[in-house]
């Protein structure tokens, strides 16, 4: 089975390749994820999405497709976390924004890591699409002022701020429309998620905040 057979199993599923690379010589780690709605209109029509958590239907369907393909399938929720940015700064399809979250010179900032496939072999990539990031060329980088409580910084990432604004009121904003920061992205617009993918994630990293 080569890249082609294995990009067709995981697009079947309804997942998109967003970069890999060879951690050994007979090796190789591909990042699947989503961007789009497809995604979402699957883990949706699936299940009733009130009970079952994306992370439960995200094991049980991406563990079928790596029997399918002969991998292994890591995952972003598996404790102690894998490092998946690193990873999509190693695989060179994508960058690091300056707020943190990786950045796709398609998707922008509205990509999501579903599993790494790890394959006991050396298969053959397809070459990276740029070697350039998008927020090189960004000279406003609204990223770092729009937030309305400034979570965002060169020193990091404030959770505490940003989960305190996002229970009150005023975040209201955020736990709508998703993260303003994110939002006020140009890159990638037509992939924001949709409102009720939005509600989904956004109420999710509250709950798990407590
Ligand atoms: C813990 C965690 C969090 C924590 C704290 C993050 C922090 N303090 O930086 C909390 C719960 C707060 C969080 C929040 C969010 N997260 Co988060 N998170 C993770 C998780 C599970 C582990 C990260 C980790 O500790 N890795 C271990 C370290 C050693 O390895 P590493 O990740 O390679 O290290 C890099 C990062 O730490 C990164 N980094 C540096 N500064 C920042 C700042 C931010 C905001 C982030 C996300 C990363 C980041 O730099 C390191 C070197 O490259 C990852 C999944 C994963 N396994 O990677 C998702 C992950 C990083 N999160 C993700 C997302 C989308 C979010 C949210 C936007 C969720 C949402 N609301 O929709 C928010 C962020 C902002 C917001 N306002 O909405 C995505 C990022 C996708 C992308 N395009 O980059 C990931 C990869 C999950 C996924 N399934 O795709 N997250």
């Amino acid at each position: 089975m080569d890249f082609g057979d294995i990009l067709k199993h995981v697009e079947d599923a309804g997942f998109l390749y967003l970069g890999g690379f060879h951690p050994e010589a007979r090796q190789t780690l591909v990042l699947i994820g989503n961007a789009g709605p497809q995604m979402w209109q699957n883990f949706s029509s699936s299940c009733d999405t009130g009970l079952t958590t994306l992370d439960q239907w995200t094991k049980t369907t991406i563990k079928n497709l790596a029997d399918a393909i002969d991998a292994t399938a890591l995952f972003p929720f598996d404790t102690p976390p894998h490092p998946f940015l690193t990873w999509a700064q190693k695989s060179g399809e994508t960058f690091t924004s300056p707020i943190g979250l990786s950045i796709h010179p398609t998707y922008g900032l509205w990509h999501g890591y579903r599993a790494a496939l790890v394959f006991e072999r050396n298969l053959d990539l397809p070459p990276v699409s740029t070697t350039n990031s998008p927020c090189d060329d960004c000279v406003e980088k609204p990223c770092m002022t729009q937030c309305p409580v400034n979570a965002f910084s060169p020193q990091g990432y404030n959770v505490p701020e940003c989960i305190n604004h996002i229970k009150t009121r005023n975040g209201a904003d955020c736990l709508e429309l998703g993260c303003r920061a994110r939002r006020t992205c140009p890159i990638g617009r037509d992939f924001h998620y949709s409102p009720q993918q939005t509600r989904f994630h956004m109420s999710a990293f509250v709950k798990a905040q407590g």
